[in-house]
């Protein structure tokens, strides 16, 4: 949690279920079983159950929520495991990544995607977070397991994780919107909000949209 905004970024109250306009429409809330298929460059493949997760170290934590479009959510609770405890204990011995194979690629059931190189996904405040709030994660927020890591925008905190996946080169992501929208880390206190663009550019035309997405992502649920 941070007493001080992010460049760019404004607190709004809540947190709403938002993404790129093309998903708002892809919301069930029906929550699909917990299986992730894990594979890429890696000797074995294998699908992960909540089982696996059961002996990892439980962790709770609060952090803010910076959206891409400069709206924040400050001070959520989401607890979890942190992806690093995963990669270590289940994904090193069980599938044995290929040398090199740091680039991760998520995949989501709504279609939606994202990458982070692994170094990145082995800081101290990123979960697989199947809780938030002292509840059970619920579909609009990414059941049965999302991933949080909050020094990234948004974008990167994929919801309804479906597949993990780990490669040697990054010939294997292909971004779910504009190519300029997709920064490869999107760190927040950097303001890589996006590709070729200053990050202080792109809140001009972000902030424009907040308002109607959140209108048009919030209608989705109800209806
Ligand atoms: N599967 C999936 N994950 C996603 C998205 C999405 O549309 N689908 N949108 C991303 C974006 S842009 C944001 S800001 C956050 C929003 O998370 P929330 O809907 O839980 O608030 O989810 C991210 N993860
Ligand atoms: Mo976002």
């Amino acid at each position: 949690m941070s007493s001080e905004l992010p460049p760019g970024q404004i607190a709004i109250d809540g947190f709403p279920r938002f993404g790129l306009t093309d998903y708002a429409a892809r919301y069930s809330p029906d929550i699909p079983p917990m299986e992730i298929k894990i594979y890429g460059d890696v000797e074995n493949s294998f699908s992960l159950t909540a089982d696996d997760l059961v002996p990892l170290a439980r962790q709770d934590q609060r952090s803010d929520f910076h959206c891409v479009t400069t709206w924040t959510s400050l001070d959520l609770a989401w607890s979890g495991v942190r992806f690093r405890d995963f990669y270590e204990n289940i994904v090193a011995p069980k599938a044995s990544p290929k040398d090199g194979a740091t680039h991760v690629v998520f995949r989501s059931h709504d279609g939606f995607r994202a990458r982070l190189p692994l170094e990145d996904l082995l800081a101290d405040d990123v979960l697989l977070a199947d809780s938030l709030q002292g509840q059970p994660l619920c579909p609009v927020h990414g059941a049965p397991l999302r991933l949080i890591a909050p020094a990234h925008y948004g974008y990167k905190s994929i919801k309804q994780i479906k597949a993990i996946e780990f490669w040697t080169d990054n010939t294997h992501f292909r971004p779910p919107a504009l190519k300029f929208m997709d920064h490869p880390r999107a760190r927040v206190a950097f303001e890589e909000r996006g590709l070729w663009f200053p990050g202080w550019l792109l809140r001009y035309l972000y902030r424009p949209l907040v308002r109607k997405t959140i209108r048009l992502f919030e209608r989705t649920v109800k209806e």
